[in-house]
């Protein structure tokens, strides 16, 4: 989230699209609630099919599946050609007026951008970067007339999507969208702010990275970002699973999101140098100038007295790797037989994968695999949905976990906050905590090491482990010592004065040096343990301004910090846009920002500097050559879908997308498979675990799947009778649910129907049924290596009772 839950109240927008908060964030849905009943906010639901946060909203748009980002064009557009933009905020606060080189260019016949190399299925990206004067400074026109300046070529590349073009892809009727465009657009007003959720409606597609960036070319277009109620609010999944990606809980990143070391890095210079942005703008903070500080700390974090600036701080200690390991590609690796053992701890990847035929191969090719759990999960008995189960020769090791309220620590909810969790109850039989499991797990690595040796021994071996009980850190010890960090020598400021001793814990990460005197597992968490003590465990629910922004419950990262980029929440000359939503402000006298929340900029920085200061531009993009498919988002079918690209017709879908040669053959055409399907949550369930909960599954004892009436009735089905969900990589049994909440759409003259699985059944627990994804395609956004669970094809058949 760039802004939090209890910040959703500000806003006089809540545009819902890609998420069902009202079922799978019913708790902080509230805040949603909370604005309509006591400012008027207007609630905006855009699902493939009507949910509960559609019964509660003001206006609901039933959408085909994966045709979002054509109406998120066709409302930049509406914004754009009705002038309905902050411009301002655009002109200062945007990369806007910025210049773009005339290599870049879109051929709206063909659907490519430039620098497509169809072999390697992929663009150099190079060639849509700005132009730059000597010094590496981007070339701008502050009219924003300029032909080739991002304003202009936004307006141009957007023009394709009018509200017939909107109807046409997504079977949303002309009207409908105009009706959702206006309140929208509204909200470009400067003392208006709409705040935008999202979950996996929008990241479970082949494009997603991109779909969330047309929400931002929107948001920053009606300076929506950086003010109360606005922003771009990822709702995110399991209670903690913001703390996961935070402290690189996937291999794309180190802790803190620091970049893991490539080969060509051999030294720490060469990768400082490499991820050290320079200042694109004069505007610019450009806050990533501080790499070396956060990397240094990582080190002496990681590897204590061992890591010292002779031995560039154990730089060499860390693996370097050319390519990034994910989920997908571990996955692929173990079905190529190239893995040979797998430690699996809460997850279930058996259930929660696409294709789970490939993912029972790929487990059964390992040598053992260690299951973490609080239950025999379909992961650690996966061997019963091979084949021929006898033959697998994997061994499982299933290891009984504690759960949640059996051990302490924290939790980072969605809107970056921690919170202290305290233990209930202690865990029954054999179950024990992670803290006790990885304790015990590294000691004894380290005692075969230095018994056996090894053929690299010594980031093992020398890793710092500050914990009373090596056997058994404690959660308060990993959170003070680790991830929070510690002075290792007397830290002084500008004027020599001692400001944090030796041994004591760092009160914020301003304090990081690269000199190897502090050690900080995870910069952003930096301050949360200060030597007042855990702010994790603050629960003052004062709230002076009114805003939402209880400075003293929990502690925001970074820095206690509630709004991300919260400068742009005044003008260019630094004055609150809304009177009424003053989060901070310019004082001229004392030459400073203040306000309510911890200033996104550093507090002297004159209001000429850029609000986003993560960025070498300093201003929010519009245009972004970042990603692997296009500077702008452009609308392309499901990788599996039932009619073909309007747009263009030739590159019907996304043309970098990230696919496996295994699973070429496993793609279904509309001839075979002539109905969208899309997979979902229901709230009655959390995943595939509640199943084992006897109070949970009895609320659904059956699987079943939703199908339209006017599709039931076409091929005779009715309620309760059996059908089969077939697809081309497998297909799954279900009872079916005749439902009134997805209509046929007509999608350029093509009635398209739309099936819905809920995701939750398997075969182990109380109740039993088809794994989902065994119909769903292993086929990957090549940003995010997230899989399109969320619109592919599939047939209906009838099972004869
Ligand atoms: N009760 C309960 N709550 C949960 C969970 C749970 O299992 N049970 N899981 C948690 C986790 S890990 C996560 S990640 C979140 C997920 O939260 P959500 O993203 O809300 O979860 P989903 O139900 O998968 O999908 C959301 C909505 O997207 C819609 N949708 C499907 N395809 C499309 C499309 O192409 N376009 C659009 N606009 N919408 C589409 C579906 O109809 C559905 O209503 O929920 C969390 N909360
Ligand atoms: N088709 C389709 N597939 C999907 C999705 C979809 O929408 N459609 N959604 C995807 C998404 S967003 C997600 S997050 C995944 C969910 O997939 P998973 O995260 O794999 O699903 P869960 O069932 O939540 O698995 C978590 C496991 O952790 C265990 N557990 C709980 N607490 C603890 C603990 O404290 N310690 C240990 N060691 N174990 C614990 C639980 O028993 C459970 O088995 O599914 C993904 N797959
Ligand atoms: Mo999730």
């Amino acid at each position: 989230m760039t802004n939090s839950w209890e910040d959703i109240k500000n806003a006089d927008v809540v545009f819902v699209m890609g998420g069902n908060p009202a079922e799978n964030h019913p708790c902080g849905f509230k805040w949603a609630i909370k604005a309509r009943q006591e400012r008027g906010a207007k609630i905006i639901c855009v699902d493939v099919r009507y949910t509960r946060t559609a019964a509660v909203s003001d206006i609901f748009v039933q959408i085909r599946p994966g045709s979002d980002i054509a109406f998120m064009g066709g409302l930049i557009n509406y914004v754009l050609q009705n002038k309905k933009y902050n411009e301002e905020y655009v002109r200062h606060f945007t990369n806007a007026t910025y210049i773009v080189k005339d290599t870049y260019n879109f051929d709206p016949e063909t659907g490519l951008f430039s620098g497509y190399d169809p072999e390697k299925r992929r663009y150099d990206t190079k060639l849509w970067d700005y132009e730059r004067d000597e010094k590496g400074m981007v070339k701008k026109d502050m009219t924003m007339e300029h032909p080739r300046c991002v304003f202009q070529l936004l307006k141009q590349f957007y023009s394709r999507y009018t509200p017939e073009v909107v109807e046409k892809i997504t079977g949303v009727p002309k009207e409908k969208f105009l009706e959702v465009a206006k309140i929208i657009a509204e909200t470009g007003a400067p003392d208006k702010s709409m705040t935008h959720l999202y979950a996996l409606g929008w990241t479970h597609h082949s494009w997603g990275t991109q779909v969330i960036g047309s929400m931002a070319i929107l948001q920053l277009l009606l300076g929506n970002i950086g003010v109360p109620g606005g922003g771009i609010n990822a709702l995110r999944g399991h209670s903690n699973v913001q703390g996961v990606t935070d402290l690189a809980g996937e291999g794309r990143f180190l802790h803190g999101y620091l970049r893991p070391p490539k080969p060509e890095q051999q030294t720490l210079k060469d990768y400082i140098e490499a991820n050290t942005p320079k200042p694109w703008d004069e505007g610019s903070m450009n806050y990533w100038s501080n790499y070396s500080k956060f990397i240094v700390s990582l080190l002496k974090a990681y590897y204590g007295d061992a890591a010292t600036p002779e031995n560039d701080f154990a730089y060499h200690f860390l693996p370097k790797q050319d390519k990034v390991i994910a989920w997908d590609e571990a996955i692929d690796r173990m079905y190529r037989g190239k893995m040979e053992g797998l430690v699996s701890l809460g997850v279930n990847i058996l259930a929660n994968t696409p294709n789970v035929n490939k993912t029972v191969e790929a487990l059964s090719k390992l040598k053992w695999m260690v299951v973490v759990e609080l239950f025999e999960t379909e992961m650690a008995s996966f061997w019963k949905q091979a084949k021929n189960p006898e033959a697998v020769k994997t061994e499982v090791l299933l290891l009984p976990s504690a759960l949640f309220a059996e051990k302490e620590g924290t939790k980072t909810n969605s809107g970056r906050r921690l919170s202290w969790q305290y233990k209930a109850v202690d865990p029954p039989g054999d179950a024990k905590s992670e803290y006790w499991i990885a304790g015990r797990l590294y000691m004894k690595l380290k005692e075969l090491y230095q018994k056996e040796g090894g053929k690299f021994p010594d980031p093992i071996l020398k890793a710092r482990w500050p914990y009373k009980n090596p056997y058994e850190p404690t959660a308060d010890e990993v959170l003070a010592l680790e991830i929070n960090g510690v002075a290792l020598a007397d830290l002084t400021d500008d004027k020599g004065n001692v400001v944090v001793k030796k041994g004591e814990r760092l009160p914020s990460f301003t304090m990081l040096r690269d000199d190897g005197t502090t050690a900080c597992g995870m910069w952003l968490y930096c301050g949360v343990y200060p030597q007042s003590g855990n702010r994790a465990k603050n629960t003052d629910l004062s709230d002076p301004s009114g805003l939402g922004i209880y400075p003293n419950f929990g502690f925001s990262w970074p820095a206690n910090r509630r709004i991300l980029y919260n400068r742009a929440s005044a003008d260019p000359t630094g004055k609150p846009w809304s009177p009424k939503k003053k989060l901070l402000w310019w004082d001229e006298k004392e030459g400073k920002w203040v306000g309510h929340d911890v200033p996104d900029i550093k507090p002297d920085l004159p209001p000429e500097y850029g609000p986003f200061i993560m960025l070498p531009e300093g201003r929010g993009r519009l245009y972004n050559f970042f990603l692997a498919d296009g500077p702008f988002p452009e609308h392309y079918e499901p990788y599996e879908s039932p009619v073909q690209n309007v747009l263009h017709p030739k590159t019907s879908t996304n043309p970098v997308v990230k696919i496996y040669k295994s699973e070429l053959d496993l793609l279904g055409t509309p001839d075979k498979f002539p109905y969208c399907a899309t997979t979902y949550r229901l709230t009655e369930h959390f995943h595939f675990w509640t199943k084992h909960v006897y109070g949970a599954s009895v609320l659904f004892q059956k699987i079943f799947v939703e199908i339209p009436e006017e599709l039931a009735k076409e091929l005779g089905i009715k309620e309760g009778d059996k059908v089969r969900i077939v697809t081309a990589r497998g297909s799954a049994e279900a009872y079916a649910l005749p439902t009134k909440r997805i209509k046929p759409l007509i999608v350029n003259g093509k009635k398209v129907y739309t099936v819905g699985i809920p995701i939750h059944w398997g075969f182990e627990g109380f109740v039993k049924g088809a794994l989902a994804n065994l119909a769903t395609p292993y086929v990957w956004d090549p940003n995010s290596q997230t899989p399109e669970f969320k619109g592919f094809l599939c047939n209906i058949e009838k099972v004869k009772a």
